[in-house]
């Protein structure tokens, strides 16, 4: 049988890869970076707006949105494209990582999770089971395994643990998931900061072909230089027919770096947070508004954008908003860091496609590294 979930590489340059995940609501042009939208809201921003800036997919969360508002309300109102009026395609995460960073007095056994609410106290189990369960409730378009994510740094052993773990909740997330044309559920790797393992997570998750491969557990507390040898040793056993998704990463230096590895999607609470926090991204780096240095500047950020954010307000307004604390300080500032990141993606996309990646890449480092404009 035919699935209409394909993934379709365009172009490669070096490792850097260029293509095109298809499922019935969209395409999405990989590298692609997703939005994070916990609570079936990316914070502070319309989510017309977030289509507007080049976004083919936005991230949702199965922890936060089983809590509050409930995976069978979401379901009963029609699902959470109808619900947030997004009618693009959504991945959510599993809930794992969100219980083990989130929740309260959680255990956990083969069988899967038990945890206390953050919100109110109340009881849950999480087993692989309820979690694609509840990922269908959402009618998710990419799911995630349930998976557990240590905390670097850690003992190898309980890295192993935790990995071969993960491997046999992928193998019952597969059997839950089933066969369902359109839709995918992604496989996570996990392994640490161990090479070895991470090479073993992925030829077993290889072995289970599944539709696309998440790397996990890593921009967890390591240096960047280890999760880049993670990367170097992940990414050459994952088959190259299916998209990699980089999970919770990153800064713009990390991807520029994480792509050049293999890797085609990436999501990150950086540029909504960091908006939210008076921090601005910029093609001559981050730019914190709370400085002030900024009080008396008529300039905008960046007077070439498009992003009318970046372009018709002044620094020193944007200033005065984030220094009293108004929303329209998150709204502009997030709206600016999301309208960058979707910038990078397009340019490292046309990069590769130009045979280009190398030299691009050094041209927007040294953009950040020039400083201030
Ligand atoms: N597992 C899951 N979600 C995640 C991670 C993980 O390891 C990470 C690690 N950076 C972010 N989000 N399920």
């Amino acid at each position: 049988m035919t699935d209409s979930f394909t993934f379709r590489l365009l172009a490669t340059d070096g490792k850097a890869r260029r293509g095109v995940v298809s499922m019935p609501r969209g395409q999405v042009r990989t590298p692609a970076f997703m939005p994070v939208g916990t609570a079936g809201t990316v914070k502070a921003m319309y989510l017309d707006q977030v289509r507007d800036l080049g976004s083919d997919i936005i991230l949702g969360n199965t922890y936060h949105l089983m809590l509050r508002p409930g995976a069978e309300r979401v379901a009963r109102l029609g699902g959470l494209h109808e619900f947030a009026r997004w009618p693009y395609p959504i991945l959510t995460d599993s809930g794992g990582f969100q219980v083990m960073s989130l929740s309260q007095l959680r255990k956990l056994t083969e069988t899967g999770v038990t945890f206390r609410s953050h919100i109110d106290g109340q009881r849950f189990e999480m087993t692989p089971e309820r979690s694609i369960e509840i990922q269908g409730l959402l009618d998710s378009d990419i799911q995630m395994q349930l998976d557990e994510c240590v905390a670097l740094p850690a003992k190898p052993k309980e890295i192993e643990r935790a990995m071969e773990l993960s491997l046999r909740w992928a193998e019952r997330c597969k059997t839950a998931f089933g066969e369902q044309p359109g839709k995918a559920m992604f496989g996570i790797v996990q392994g640490g900061d161990v090479a070895a393992l991470r090479v073993r997570s992925a030829q077993a998750l290889k072995a289970m072909d599944l539709k696309g491969y998440s790397i996990g557990g890593l921009a967890v507390g390591e240096p960047q230089a280890v999760m880049l040898d993670m990367l170097d040793a992940t990414c050459p056993e994952l088959p190259e027919e299916k998209p990699r998704y980089l999970m919770g990463v990153g800064t713009p230096d990390d991807i520029l770096k994480s792509v050049a590895r293999g890797v085609d999607m990436f999501d990150c609470v950086m540029p909504t947070r960091a908006g939210r926090h008076g921090l601005a991204y910029t093609r001559r780096g981050k730019i914190n508004l709370k400085n002030a240095r900024h009080a008396d500047d008529p300039r905008p950020l960046d007077e070439e954008s498009d992003c009318p954010a970046a372009r018709d307000y002044s620094r020193a307004y944007l200033h005065h908003l984030v220094k009293s604390g108004e929303a329209l300080g998150a709204m502009l500032l997030t709206w600016n860091n999301l309208s960058y990141y979707q910038k990078l993606m397009h340019d490292i996309r046309d990069a590769i496609e130009a045979r280009a990646f190398v030299e691009r890449s050094a041209e927007i480092s040294e953009g950040w590294a020039r400083g201030d404009l």
